[in-house]
């Protein structure tokens, strides 16, 4: 039987240590929270599995082998990101009904660049990746991001923000389909990472495609009305998906290669 190690209770203090202002902060409003306020009520659940997911990532990276260890980590760090920004995003929806635009996004541009890490370490623990795949993957997240924030905060029209966003998200699945990551995990030999890069694109088609839906039908479907519930429920529901189902996946590739090869 394995036991804790200092490192993944240190890993867990921290968390804690983050975790604990901002509950506390949430608390004040938590009265506020109405029992028919659903979008509400999901940045609590959200909030609440995101910290699961981080305890359960970090003290996961001891049972795997030592090249897995960093993609757990890095599972953890979104989720720990994410459940900070939620305890935020909570308290301002809670109290004010709007959308907490800026701490999304702060949130997004910190988690999705963490998330194409991942898809550069899974290559890497298997000996495939290049720097370029890296720097290709951020500059796709970083136009993407840029422009759905200058949409969502006003600085430009929603729909040339949509356009310019789109392309960020289109050429980053050219990368992992068919540019150099692509063709790096088709030529790798381990059946498990095979299975895992596929099933992670697949996320990143999918599970991603959920939040241009999400700024469709917010603000360019309704005319000139936003309609902030709908937004931030796509939003919210999306980030289960992408944030902890995307973890678990990891988890699932990292558990039976290394028991695999133990
Ligand atoms: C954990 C958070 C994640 C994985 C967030 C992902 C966000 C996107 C894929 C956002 C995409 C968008 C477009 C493709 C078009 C413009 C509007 C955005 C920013 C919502």
């Amino acid at each position: 039987m394995k036991v804790v190690s200092n490192k993944s209770i240190t890993a867990l203090a921290t968390a804690a240590l983050v975790a604990f202002p901002s509950i506390a902060s949430a608390a004040g409003h938590a009265s506020n929270l109405r029992s028919d306020d659903f979008v509400g009520i999901s940045f609590w659940l959200i909030s609440m599995a995101l910290v699961a997911a981080t305890a359960f990532f970090f003290i996961e990276t001891q049972r795997v082998s030592a090249k897995w260890k960093t993609s757990l980590t890095v599972s953890g760090l979104v989720t720990l990101v994410a459940a900070v920004h939620y305890f935020y995003m909570r308290d301002i929806w809670v109290a004010t009904g709007e959308s907490p635009t800026v701490f999304r996004y702060i949130d997004w541009l910190i988690t999705v660049p963490l998330l194409m890490v991942e898809f550069y370490i899974i290559l890497r623990a298997v000996g495939a990746a290049s720097a370029m795949i890296f720097w290709r993957l951020m500059i796709g997240t970083l136009v993407m991001l840029v422009g759905g924030y200058l949409g969502e905060a006003g600085y430009l029209a929603v729909w040339p923000a949509f356009i310019i966003g789109m392309l960020g998200w289109i050429y980053i699945l050219y990368e992992i389909f068919a540019g150099e990551a692509g063709k790096a995990s088709a030529e790798q030999s381990s059946a498990a990472v095979k299975s895992a890069f596929s099933t992670m694109r697949w996320i990143v088609t999918i599970g991603w495609a959920i939040y241009p839906l999400g700024y469709f039908l917010g603000y360019l479907a309704g005319g000139s009305t936003v309609d902030a519930n709908t937004l931030n429920v796509i939003y919210n529901l999306a980030d289960v998906l992408n944030k902890i189902a995307f973890g678990v996946i990891i988890w699932n590739v990292a558990v039976n290669e290394s028991d695999a090869s133990s």
